[in-house]
């Protein structure tokens, strides 16, 4: 227990906000296991709401587009408040700065399909052609050789509400402030904050999620109140149970409850339940597709697996030969392939952009049930084991199959690129994310236009990456650190650990082992400044 705060006694769960703080109070205390599941999921009962600076970066005369609107006359305006501002105050010539972004695609071609296959704390070298695992995953390797790997795309936060509200938002999380993992009850999402399926619905898209939401678990936060025409699933991880390893009578408190379209169709996932998950949004998807040929449509396929406690059908139970995680894993693979076929026997595959990612890296403590990564740390970090996800885009004609890419790119980055490709409009909120579409075709000259991407755990600002994806540097921080591995579902211990400011070249030492931020002062200046103007910009109280 936390001897100052005592909200681990009283709620049974940790202040994430008072995080560190809270782990200055255990200094000379043991911290065992029971108390850092809690870190995990600990819903912020103590701290204070943090509020962005108003005024900060923007300019109080002038006129200024950006891509993802314009200030003038020192006011913030979305997309199209900015145009429509701009047009009446000085007339279209203003509107020559106005970025590509602005363009639609065009208006005379069919618009693409969207597909998003999101894991759930997969490693990075879970799949081929990333790593190579024991065990077979033929449709993800063939979903790459049909389109691009991205080897350098990564989550501005390394834990689940906190990625899908960027994912789905275009917000850094800092901005939202769905920070960590939500338990039952969450709020989630502040509907001022649109996300995806909102902005696509709005254009005319059919929108669905199939699989875990976990950015609110309210009526106005849940999947039908925020832009998808249907849904299914669990709304937060599949751990906040009544089996929980460490903590039954904690997350036994609410039952785990699957959804479908607005109502929960079982009011207590049982374990049968939870081998079926990965079969169920997989038929539904299916099914979803099928039914929506002929419209545009948003499929986002958030899974449950491979979070502990890992669970699979009897048609791919043993059938890896290593283990139970590689049973879970096939079975996604074989869920790619469903979705795939489904497009391809559909004549959609030359119209759909297919997204494979993950929120996150593996959750390593858990030994045998937890993904690979050949990155430093894990899942709940600022390293790249935590933040940076296995990614593979697909659209035939548009994205060259079979190819690589190197360059830095952020789940915030997706909302925009999606726009832009739908000829949507963007949110009227602001969002941190930029069109990447030409940097993701590869086209010639194409640069990553943000000077930084942003990685924070909870609520603090822990590293920065230069938009180049070249230098990333590590501010004063604590981390956990994997000790012991677990096994058969049980976690192993976790140990603090501090992490001194430091420089790494991200091109010639992607594990973060080599600190050269003595060599390169002008560099980790340069991105202190970027930490500083981003702690202004969101983090002052
Ligand atoms: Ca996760």
């Amino acid at each position: 227990m936390c001897i100052k705060c005592r909200f681990f006694a009283s709620t049974g769960s940790f202040c994430e906000t008072e995080l560190l703080t809270t782990r200055k109070h255990l200094v000379g205390f043991k911290i065992d296991t029971k108390i850092e599941a809690n870190l995990r999921y600990g819903k912020c009962r103590t701290g204070k709401s943090l509020q962005p600076q108003k005024g900060v970066g923007t300019p109080t005369a002038g006129i200024e587009a950006t891509e993802n609107g314009g200030f003038m006359n020192g006011r913030s305006y979305s997309r199209r408040e900015f145009f429509e501002a701009a047009t009446v105050s000085v007339g279209l010539s203003a509107l020559s700065a106005a970025p590509r972004f602005s363009q639609r695609v065009g208006t005379n071609r069919s618009r693409p399909n969207f597909v998003i296959i999101f894991l759930d704390d997969s490693g990075w070298a879970d799949f081929e052609p990333f790593g190579n695992p024991r065990y077979p995953t033929p449709n993800v390797r063939q979903l790459a050789e049909a389109g691009c790997r991205f080897n350098n795309f990564c989550v501005p936060q390394a834990i689940c509400s906190a990625s899908r509200a960027a994912l789905l938002s275009g917000c850094y999380p800092c901005r939202t402030k769905v920070v960590g993992a939500h338990g039952p009850n969450g709020r989630g999402l502040d509907p001022k904050y649109a996300t995806i399926g909102e902005v696509l619905q709005r254009a005319g898209y059919k929108t669905a999620v199939f699989g875990k939401w976990h950015i609110g678990d309210q009526p106005d936060t849940r999947p039908p109140a925020r832009g998808f025409d249907e849904s299914c699933g669990l709304m937060y991880s599949n751990d906040m149970w009544r089996y929980h390893p460490e903590s039954p009578e904690n997350w036994g408190k609410y039952p785990l409850q699957y959804w479908e379209n607005g109502k929960a169709t079982i009011p207590d996932v049982s374990p049968k339940d939870q081998t079926m998950l990965t079969t169920w949004y997989t038929e539904t998807a299916v099914r979803f597709i099928n039914q929506n040929k002929d419209r545009p449509f948003f499929l986002y396929v958030p899974h449950s697996m491979p979070h502990v406690p890992l669970f699979v059908s009897d048609k791919f139970w043993g059938k890896s030969g290593v283990g139970l995680y590689g049973d879970v894993m096939m079975e996604i693979d074989w869920s790619v392939g469903q979705i795939v076929e489904a497009l391809r026997v559909n004549g959609l595959e030359e119209n759909t952009l297919v997204i494979f990612s993950s929120d996150n890296g593996p959750w390593s403590v858990y030994g045998d049930h937890a993904g690979k990564t050949p990155f430093r740390e894990a899942k709940g970090t600022s390293f790249e084991g935590g933040v940076r996800s296995a990614t593979i885009m697909k659209y035939p004609g548009k994205i060259q199959a079979g190819t690589e890419c190197k360059k830095a790119l952020c789940t915030i980055d997706i909302l925009p690129t999606l726009v832009y490709l739908a000829g949507a409009e963007l949110p009227q909120n602001e969002i941190d994310g930029k069109n990447m579409w030409d940097v993701i075709t590869n086209e010639s000259g194409a640069t990553n236009p943000h000077p930084y991407y942003a990685f924070s755990t909870t609520r603090f600002l822990e590293a920065i990456l230069s938009g180049d994806g070249k230098w990333k540097l590590h501010l004063l921080h604590d981390y956990r650190y994997v000790v012991t591995y677990g096994e058969g579902g049980f976690p192993g211990k976790y140990q603090q650990r501090e992490q001194s400011p430091a420089l790494y070249d991200m091109e010639a030492d992607p594990y973060e082992r080599m600190n050269v931020i003595d060599m390169h002062p002008d560099v980790a200046r340069k991105l202190m400044q970027f930490a500083e103007q981003h702690r202004q910009r969101f983090y002052q109280r």
